[in-house]
C-alpha cells in the first residue's frame, strides 16, 4: 500500500553505516556526527509513530549536550515534555540498528500491529523539531524530516535553534494547550522571577555589590539568555562563552566546571576571582558569583574562583542547589502550615521528596536528612529520577552535574491557588497568601518537564535575593566531603551489574565483598561503581574525609575493577 511505498523508499535513500551498533541509552543515541544520518531519519519514523499512538505532540531533540562539537545525538520529548517512555526503548534500539530497508519496513510493519497504531486514518501526527548550535545539526534536522514525513500524515515543525529544555517545554505546553511560542518561554521566565523578587520579604538584604558572570558554553544556552535578559528585570547578568569566542564544550561548560573543578575559558581572572587590588580592599564575600551551564543549557553549576589558585575554584554543585532549593520549599511549606489561630484548618497534607543518585556528595545527604526531609536514591540518568520526583506533591531532583527540577502535583497547585486568592484581613494570613504565591511562581518558573539551566538559575538568583545570601553564605550550606571519579576503560562493561541504585555490585561475584573491604579501611569511606551508560567504560566513585583517603579508595577499587 501507500504508506509502504513512501518507507521503502525513503529509508532506501538513508542506508545504515556499516557495523555500527547505537543504543537509545540514557540520553538517547549519540555518536560521532558523521554517523548519525540514518539513526536520525530513523528517529523521525520513531517520533511520529509515537505521536500517531499518543495523539499528542511530540518532540524531537539534535543535540550531544555537553559532548564535543563534531558528536552530535538525537532523543525524543514524550508528550508530557518528559523523556520517552521507557516502553518504547527496545524499539527504538531495534529501529536504529536494522541493517537494511526491507528488514526496516517489516519492522515498522510488526510494531504498528502490535502498538496498534492508528495509520492512515483521519489523525495527524506532530512533530516539534529543535537542535543546538552544532554545525551538523542543519543537516541531522533534514534528516529527520525526511524521517517524519515518510509516515502518512505526520508534519515536522521546525522551531529551530533551542536549548533542550526549551523543546520539552514546547512540547509539554502545547499538549496542555497553552502559549507555547519561544517568546512565552521567555516571558514566563521573566514573570515567574519578578514574582518572586517582589514577595521578598522587606528588609532581606540584597546582595547589589554581587555580579552574576554567566559561562555560556560557546553554545545555545549563552545565546538564549541573551535574549533572556532583554526581558528580565531586576537581574544584573554579564555572560561569557556565548558562541562566538570559543569551541562550543572545550574546556567550558558545566560538565568542565564540575569535573576538572577548574575556571572555565574566557573568564578573565578578575571575572572570576578579583585582581589582587581588589582582593586587597574587599572581603572575600564580595566574590562574584559565576554560573556555567552545558552545551544544551539543561544542566547548571554555580562556582566562585579562589584567588590567586591558579584557575581553581570553589564549586557549587547540583547538590548545593537542591540543598537551597530544599530549604526554600520547606520554609513556604511550614509557613502555609502554621496553622495557629486558623480555624477553618485550611492545611493540605503536601509530600515533600528529595531525589538523588549515588553521585550526590554524602555530606549533602546528611544536611538534607538534617532538614528533616525524605531522601530517597534512584540509578543515574534523568529519566529515573523524574519518575520518581513525580511521586511527591513536591518532588525536587538534582544529579549532583547540574541537571534537576522541581515537579509540583496539580493537586497541590489547586490548592495553592485557592490560598492566594482567599480574602484575609489578618497579617498572618497574608504571609501565607505570599507563601503560596511563591510557590505557585516557582511551579511557572521551575521548568516542570526537565531540567534547565536558565531557569535554574533565576530560581537561585530569586532564592539568594530573598534570603540575603552571597555564593559564600549559600555555599557554607555544608562541606562537601573530599570525592574521586575514576572511569577504568573494559572489554564489557556489561559484566558489571548493579543494584539499590548502583550502590551495590552484584556481579561479578565477589567484586562487592572486595569494596567493602577496602571501604571500611577509610573514614566516612563510601565508594561504587557502575558501567557508563555513555561511554564504554566503567565508572567509580569514591569519597572519604580527606582527599588523600578519596584518590587512594578510588585507587584500589578501579584495579579490583580492572
Ligand atoms: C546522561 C544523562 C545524565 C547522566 C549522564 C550519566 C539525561 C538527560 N542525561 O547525560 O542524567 O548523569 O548521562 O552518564 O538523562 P554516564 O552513564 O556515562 O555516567
Ligand atoms: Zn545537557
Amino acid at each position: 500500500e501507500k504508506q509502504r511505498s513512501i518507507l521503502l523508499d525513503s529509508s532506501s535513500r538513508f542506508p545504515p553505516p556499516p557495523g555500527v551498533k547505537l543504543s537509545y541509552g540514557t540520553a538517547g543515541f549519540r555518536a560521532d556526527a558523521s554517523i548519525l544520518q540514518s539513526t536520525v531519519f530513523r528517529v523521525g519514523i520513531l517520533a511520529a509513530l509515537r505521536s500517531l499512538k499518543t495523539q499528542s505532540v511530540i518532540g524531537l531533540m539534535i543535540t550531544a549536550s555537553h559532548n564535543k562539537v563534531s558528536d552530535n545525538g538525537v532523543k525524543i520529548a514524550d508528550p508530557s515534555g518528559g523523556m520517552l517512555t521507557q516502553a518504547w526503548e527496545p524499539f527504538a534500539d531495534a529501529l536504529a540498528n536494522v541493517p537494511n530497508f526491507l528488514h526496516l519496513v517489516q519492522l515498522v510493519d510488526d510494531f504498528v500491529m502490535k502498538e496498534n497504531i492508528p495509520l492512515e486514518g483521519v489523525q495527524s501526527a506532530v512533530i516539534l523539531l529543535g537542535r543546538d548550535t552544532r554545525p551538523s545539526g542543519e543537516s541531522l534536522l533534514e534528516a529527520a524530516k525526511q524521517g517524519i514525513s515518510s509516515i502518512v500524515g505526520a508534519v515536522a515543525v521546525d522551531m529551530g535553534v533551542l536549548t533542550t529544555p526549551q523543546l520539552h517545554w514546547m512540547v509539554r505546553s502545547r499538549n496542555k494547550g497553552m502559549k507555547a511560542a519561544e517568546m512565552d518561554y521567555f516571558n514566563q521566565l521573566s514573570s515567574s522571577f519578578r514574582c518572586l523578587i517582589d514577595l521578598i520579604p522587606p528588609g532581606s538584604a540584597v546582595n547589589v555589590m554581587d555580579k552574576l558572570i554567566v559561562d555560556g558554553a560557546n553554545g545555545v544556552g549563552g545565546e538564549k539568555l541573551q535574549v533572556l535578559k532583554k526581558v528580565l528585570h531586576g537581574l544584573d547578568i554579564q555572560i561569557r562563552n556565548s558562541g562566538k569566542e570559543g569551541v562550543l564544550n572545550e574546556e567550558v561548560g558545566a560538565d568542565y566546571v564540575q569535573k576538572e573543578k577548574a575556571v572555565p575559558r574566557g573568564f578573565a581572572p578578575a571575572d572570576a576571582g578579583m585582581s589582587v587590588a581588589h582582593f586587597q580592599l574587599s572581603s572575600i564575600s564580595q566574590c562574584f558569583r559565576c554560573a556555567s551551564l552545558d552545551g544544551d543549557a539543561d544542566r547548571l553549576v554555580y562556582f566562585s574562583a579562589i584567588p590567586n589558585s591558579n584557575n581553581r575554584i570553589r564549586l557549587v554543585d547540583g547538590d548545593k542547589i537542591l540543598s537551597l532549593f530544599a530549604l526554600f520549599i520547606k520554609e513556604q511549606l511550614s509557613i502555609l502550615n502554621d496553622n495557629e489561630g486558623d480555624r477553618e484548618n485550611n492545611s493540605y497534607p503536601a509530600t515533600l521528596g528529595v531525589v538523588q543518585t549515588a553521585y550526590a556528595n554524602g555530606a549533602s545527604t546528611d544536611y538534607l536528612k538534617h532538614l528533616g526531609l525524605e531522601v530517597v536514591f534512584t540509578p543515574t540518568g534523568v529519566k529515573y529520577l523524574h519518575e520518581k520526583a513525580a511521586e511527591y506533591d513536591i518532588g525536587i531532583y538534582f544529579e549532583a552535574n547540574g541537571h534537576g527540577t522541581i515537579l509540583l502535583s496539580e493537586g497541590l497547585l489547586h490548592w495553592l491557588d485557592g490560598r492566594s486568592s482567599e480574602p484575609s484581613l489578618t497579617s498572618k494570613g497574608s504571609e501565607q497568601q505570599k507563601a503560596a504565591l511563591r510557590l505557585l511562581a516557582v511551579s511557572k518558573l521551575i521548568n516542570q518537564a526537565v531540567g534547565d539551566a536558565l531557569s535554574g538559575l533565576l530560581l537561585v538568583e530569586a532564592i539568594l535575593q530573598h534570603m540575603g545570601w552571597s555564593i559564600h553564605r549559600w555555599n557554607e550550606l555544608y562541606h562537601d566531603l573530599p570525592s574521586r571519579q575514576l572511569k577504568v576503560k573494559v572489554v564489557d562493561r556489561s559484566a558489571v551489574v548493579t543494584a539499590n541504585a548502583e550502590t551495590v555490585v552484584v556481579r561479578p561475584l565477589g567484586i562487592q565483598e572486595a569494596i567493602n573491604a577496602e571501604t571500611a579501611k577509610y573514614p566516612r569511606g563510601r565508594c561504587f561503581v557502575r558501567p557508563s551508560g555513555t561511554e564504554d567504560v566503567v565508572r567509580v566513585y569514591a569519597e572519604a574525609s580527606t582527599e588523600e583517603a578519596a584518590d587512594n579508595l578510588a585507587n584500589s577499587v578501579a584495579q579490583l575493577v580492572d
